[in-house]
């Protein structure tokens, strides 16, 4: 028995109604715990995603059939690895396929911030574009910038891959240096505050812990150039809101492109009053490819569980 706390992609669904019995969340709405918990009775395995809350006190009442949960997802900061380990639940992610898609909607929002991309639309969905004026929507230049990823892993690998495109002169912090051929010619930094004065624009590509929840608040954010701009596609709570809104309202930020928030769906209000944000609702790994490939992942690390096998992407929960 496979319990499956969200629809999937046909395709996946399909695969996994061949393999298993499979108890699905049809609904729209996400499920609290115990809904998870009561749709996890009796089964094996549990597919779960971004959002479901797999916490202490969900492992605490886990069914003892369960021996894996496989997110759909690469994140697992929903997910209390330590708990997982006490109890001995497998953990299985979806590492590798997203990271293009995710980098994609990154320079998406790059450019949509830095071009004043919402406001634009705007005028022309509420029919109230005046016309080309030579003053009109002024934004701020992306091609030859310096850009800052924090997070060098796949993700931010990706993005400085492509800023040569734009030709930008790239910075990163990670924890540890990375291998040249890795680097994509950015240039490292061991400390975030050293990273900070090249941001002209800054993007997020760091997992939420316990060390970077909050990280970027107004101190971190008074060490970048003024006029900086900030995307984010890795973890809402990664910044602090209000510190984030008060930085685009002083003009310390020109604009934030954001992907992520904390508390989704329940965005912080600010970000939707302010006309320096562009906003997605949590679209980086939002295609058909990608989410067929997380799919597939998903399953292929139920199967090999089941199976008595190694687990393909297991997650190291201790
Ligand atoms: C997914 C993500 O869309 O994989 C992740 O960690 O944040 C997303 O891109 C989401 O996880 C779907 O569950």
């Amino acid at each position: 028995v496979l319990a499956i706390t969200r629809r999937l992609p046909a395709d996946i669904e399909a695969r996994a109604h061949a393999s298993y019995d499979v108890r699905l969340n049809e609904g729209d709405t996400p499920l609290d715990r115990d809904a998870i918990l009561a749709l996890a009775n009796g089964a094996d395995a549990l597919l779960v995603s971004v959002g479901d809350p797999i916490d202490a006190a969900f492992f605490d009442a886990l069914p003892k059939s369960v021996k894996i949960i496989a997110t759909f997802s690469v994140g697992t900061d929903h997910i209390d690895l330590a708990a997982a380990a006490r109890k001995g639940i497998v953990i299985g992610n979806t590492p590798g396929v997203l990271t293009d898609a995710t980098a994609d909607i990154a320079w998406l929002l790059m450019l949509g911030a830095a071009r004043r991309v919402s406001e634009g639309e705007a005028e022309i969905r509420t029919a109230s574009w005046r016309g080309w004026r030579p003053t009109h929507l002024i934004g701020t230049q992306v091609t030859g910038k310096k850009l800052g990823i924090i997070g060098m892993g796949r993700i931010g690998q990706a993005v400085a891959k492509r800023a040569r495109g734009f030709d930008m002169e790239v910075h990163y912090y990670n924890r540890k240096r990375l291998p040249a051929d890795q680097e994509y010619g950015a240039t490292y930094h061991d400390s975030i505050d050293d990273l900070l004065p090249h941001c002209q624009f800054l993007s997020l590509h760091c997992p939420s812990t316990a060390e970077t929840r909050g990280m970027v608040n107004t101190d971190l954010l008074a060490k970048l150039p003024k006029g900086a701009i900030l995307v984010n596609t890795a973890r809402g709570d990664v910044v602090k809101d209000s510190d984030v809104i008060a930085a685009l309202k002083s003009g310390q930020l020109a604009a934030a492109g954001l992907d992520v928030f904390a508390g989704e769906p329940n965005i912080a209000p600010g970000y939707r009053d302010l006309p320096n944000t562009f906003l997605l609702p949590h679209l980086g790994s939002a295609t058909a490819e990608t989410r067929t490939a997380m799919g597939s992942r998903a399953l292929d690390n139920i199967d090999a569980c089941l199976a008595g096998k190694d687990v393909p992407f297991a997650v190291k929960t201790n």
